[in-house]
């Protein structure tokens, strides 16, 4: 008797936590795969070849990508022939773990800096990606978190290209309290990065953020700045750039999977970046962008403030777009 009692007391209360801030800034991409798949799910009493045509239709329109929704879809039919799924509310759950182990696959592959890290000495990251999607904005946010862990920061304005690039990133330094380092307009951004790695060496920085100019992928003579900066970069400090991050509007959906690709091939991507999470339904770009290209998401972003930076956390993820 005692024993069952015991028992009672122990178990989770409703079996699942409080939904917490990612769970409402993700709430756009929610409603578009959750909400709909529900209604498709909701009366119907066995899982046919229509059901499975309309969720192949939800995830493809959620942005996850035409491969990836046909992996899911295939998975989940496989299911169905071994007999191991019968029951249209057993959907989501799977659907939920398969994604969960498309992301965690990718996130394995990296040995780099991962946010948890910290070498100890200078480490030198690079943001990289297309005009607009959030380098700078990211890198302030960056810059922040790594402060409150304590760490030594300096930001680096590598675009000397566009007229207000360096007053914007001044103006986040001096919100952060980080040093920003510059040279005048039109300077090479390959000698301001030379020279500012030498700044940190010299002043013990943890980390040095450096931004680069937003360019069109396509545009080949910008990829071969970007890889002088890499080169010249490694002349002064052994190894520099450590990351070379690439960073990607959410909200464009199919189009960030070919930026990737191509900043990917051209440069070399460490991790990625997925911004602007909170204003879009296509929050579902970030499973496909795992599967298809391998590269470890190291953070996302939900919004324009500082604060609105989070550890990329799959299962978290996973959770907050599919409930
Ligand atoms: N809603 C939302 N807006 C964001 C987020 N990240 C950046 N932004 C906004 O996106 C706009 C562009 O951000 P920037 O950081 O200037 O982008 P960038 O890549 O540095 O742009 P360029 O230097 O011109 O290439 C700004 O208005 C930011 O406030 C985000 O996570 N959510
Ligand atoms: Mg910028």
């Amino acid at each position: 008797m005692e024993g069952k009692v015991l028992l009672d007391k122990g178990e989770p209360a409703h079996g699942k936590a409080l939904p917490g801030r990612l769970w409402d800034k993700l709430s756009k991409t929610r409603r578009g795969l959750t909400d709909r798949i529900n209604t498709v799910i909701t009366g119907k009493k066995a899982i046919d070849p229509s059901l499975l045509e309309d969720l192949e239709e939800i995830l493809l329109t959620s942005d996850i990508g035409v491969e990836t929704t046909g992996q899911l879809i295939e998975g989940l039919q496989e299911r169905v022939d071994q007999k191991f799924l019968d029951k249209p509310e057993q959907v989501k759950a799977i659907l939920k773990e398969e994604m969960i182990s498309l992301l965690e696959a990718s996130q394995g592959l990296s040995t780099l800096n991962l946010p948890e890290k910290f070498s100890g000495t200078l480490d030198a990251i690079m943001f990289v990606g297309v005009n607009g999607v959030g380098k700078t904005t990211t890198i302030a946010k960056m810059a922040h978190y790594y402060q409150s862990q304590g760490q030594k920061v300096m930001l680096v304005a590598a675009d000397t290209f566009r007229a207000a690039a360096t007053e914007q990133l001044r103006i986040w330094g001096d919100r952060v309290g980080a040093e920003v380092i510059s040279q005048k307009r039109g300077a090479d951004p390959a000698a301001v990065v030379f020279d500012a790695l030498s700044a940190a060496k010299a002043r013990k920085i943890d980390k040095i953020f450096i931004d680069t100019a937003g360019r069109l992928h396509t545009k080949s003579n910008l990829m071969e700045e970007l890889k002088k900066i890499q080169r010249v970069a490694g002349q002064q400090l052994a190894g520099a750039p450590h990351q070379v991050t690439l960073v990607l509007d959410a909200t464009t959906g199919q189009n960030a999977i070919a930026q990737a690709q191509v900043f990917a091939q051209s440069i070399g991507v460490t991790d990625i970046i997925l911004t602007k999470l909170d204003g879009t339904a296509k929050g579902g770009v970030v499973i496909g962008i795992s599967r298809k290209l391998g590269i470890p998401i190291s953070f996302i972003c939900t919004g324009e403030g500082l604060e609105d930076l989070e550890i990329f956390d799959p299962r978290e993820f996973v959770e907050a777009i599919f409930a």
